[in-house]
């Protein structure tokens, strides 16, 4: 055989996301209007913001904040699981993070499938938020049963999936040709169908167990739920979204408006009701498909993620109930014990940051066994601030929550499993401190070097 020339994964990664965009805006039109209003707010931002600009692109992020997005999908087995997994890995998207969403009455818990590599990031960081349904924390063994058999007899991959995907495996690669056949038959995955497996008693008595559960086990594959674009101004957006005909969600999830953006703040539109024909002629309506825009700060460390978490679940106390600025205000209030100061952030060790050369760094003569921070007040080397490329699972639960209809629900006995989630996955899940500490580290090293002559 021929020696053919792979594709790289992370062309792989940037058709699929493309595709699956393409896909998500014919299905649901909204989120074509939500890309365009996100867009128009981006470009005023970046008018207005001439310093912010500068820093994405000092950061390399301003190529890839027009191809950025990340989408979200449920299964229902380990196997559906494991199978995502290597799908994955033909993109160079890898299971990072784990969430626990049974503490907010969500039966499921989760990873995110993305690139690691700052270049893989900078190219197109498109994630994909994977949610495990937990079936063992079905109260009823019969109804329990019923799922289990239901989604045993599902295959969620076509046959040429599975296939492309081995031959990636033995390869190493796939082609040009081969590449654009996987894309074709991964996109078949995600794809909606308005045909449940099942009847509407089935659907009715998942639906009655949990929302999330009938979502889950009725259908023929895990659709995607919602394509996420990311906004340099989400308070513009939200203020804006009612003008282009979409309702946001009440309240703004995550950390409040500040002067040096943290984590990730998100808000979504509520998830359509859509006609469904059930098996036995019975037609219904089942609610799925959703929108969500972030916009994205810098990656705490545990120190910081810590006071964050703690000033989060402050300021969710007081601000209970309120609406959107209300709510905003309470959290600005109570954030101000969190440095809105790249600086600060720095040096009390609440961010990671990325440190390089600056002009005068590069011209400079050796210096060797110099501090980093003697360096720095010498303008020789420069922080910047790493963007957070994770979740937060309070914020995925207001996510799942506000689509779900109805209040919150009560949190599941059984708690966090990871052991369990990994178990399924076939494979560990990367921790994402430890990828931002890494990152830290190397660029501390790396300009050390460079200076040390
Ligand atoms: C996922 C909700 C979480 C996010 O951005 O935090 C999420 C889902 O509804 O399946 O997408
Ligand atoms: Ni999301």
């Amino acid at each position: 055989m021929t020696q053919q020339r792979c594709l790289p994964a992370n062309e792989i990664r940037d058709r699929f996301s493309k595709a699956m965009s393409d896909m998500y805006q014919t299905e649901v039109p909204q989120y074509g209007t939500l890309l365009e209003l996100v867009a128009e707010v981006n470009r005023e931002t970046l008018e207005e913001r001439p310093a912010l600009r500068q820093r994405l692109e000092a950061q390399d992020e301003m190529t890839r904040l027009g191809v950025e997005r990340h989408g979200a999908i449920r299964v229902g087995s380990p196997n559906e699981l494991s199978m995502l997994r290597r799908l994955f890995a033909v993109m160079g998207m890898y299971p990072v993070g784990y969430y626990d969403l049974s503490e907010a009455g969500v039966p499921v818990h989760s990873t995110a499938f993305r690139p690691i590599d700052d270049d893989a990031l900078a190219r197109n960081p498109f994630r994909v938020f994977t949610s495990l349904l937990r079936l063992e924390l079905i109260e009823s063994d019969a109804l329990r049963q019923r799922a289990k058999r239901i989604l045993d007899a599902r295959d969620i991959f076509t046959p040429q999936a599975r296939e492309l995907i081995e031959r990636f495996e033995a390869q190493g690669g796939l082609t040009e040709e081969e590449a654009a056949q996987f894309v074709e038959q991964a996109l078949e995955t995600f794809r909606w169908h308005k045909d449940a497996t099942v009847d509407l008693d089935t659907y009715q008595a998942l639906h009655d167990e949990h929302r999330l559960i009938a979502d889950v086990v009725c259908f023929r594959g895990p659709h995607i739920n919602h394509l996420t674009p990311r906004t340099l101004d989400i308070d513009e957006v939200q203020r804006r979204m009612p003008s282009v005909g979409i309702t946001p969600k009440a309240v703004i999830e995550g950390p409040p408006r500040r002067e040096c953006p943290i984590l990730l703040r998100q808000t979504s539109f509520k998830a359509l009701e859509e006609t469904t024909r059930f098996a036995g002629d019975g037609e219904g309506t089942h609610t799925a498909r959703f929108g969500e825009i972030e916009q994205r700060g810098t990656a705490l460390t545990p120190k910081g993620r810590a006071l964050y978490d703690q000033l989060l679940s402050e300021g969710r106390k007081r601000a209970a109930g309120l609406d959107n600025d209300a709510h905003q205000a309470v959290m600005g209030q109570v954030f101000e014990a969190f440095p809105d100061d790249l600086e600060a952030m720095r040096q009390e060790q609440l961010g990671y940051f990325h440190y390089h050369l600056t002009e005068a760094g590069q011209a400079s003569a050796p210096q060797p066994g110099v501090e980093i921070e003697a360096l720095i007040t010498e303008g020789l080397v420069e922080a910047q601030p790493i963007t957070y490329e994770d979740f937060l699972p309070v914020s995925a639960a207001g996510i799942f929550q506000s689509n779900l209809g109805g209040g919150e629900n009560d949190a599941y006995a059984g708690n966090a499993n990871r052991d369990a989630f990994e178990q399924a996955l076939g494979a560990p899940v990367t921790d994402e401190l430890a990828l931002y500490a890494e990152r830290e580290r190397t660029s501390r090293q790396q300009v050390l070097a460079a200076l040390a002559g």
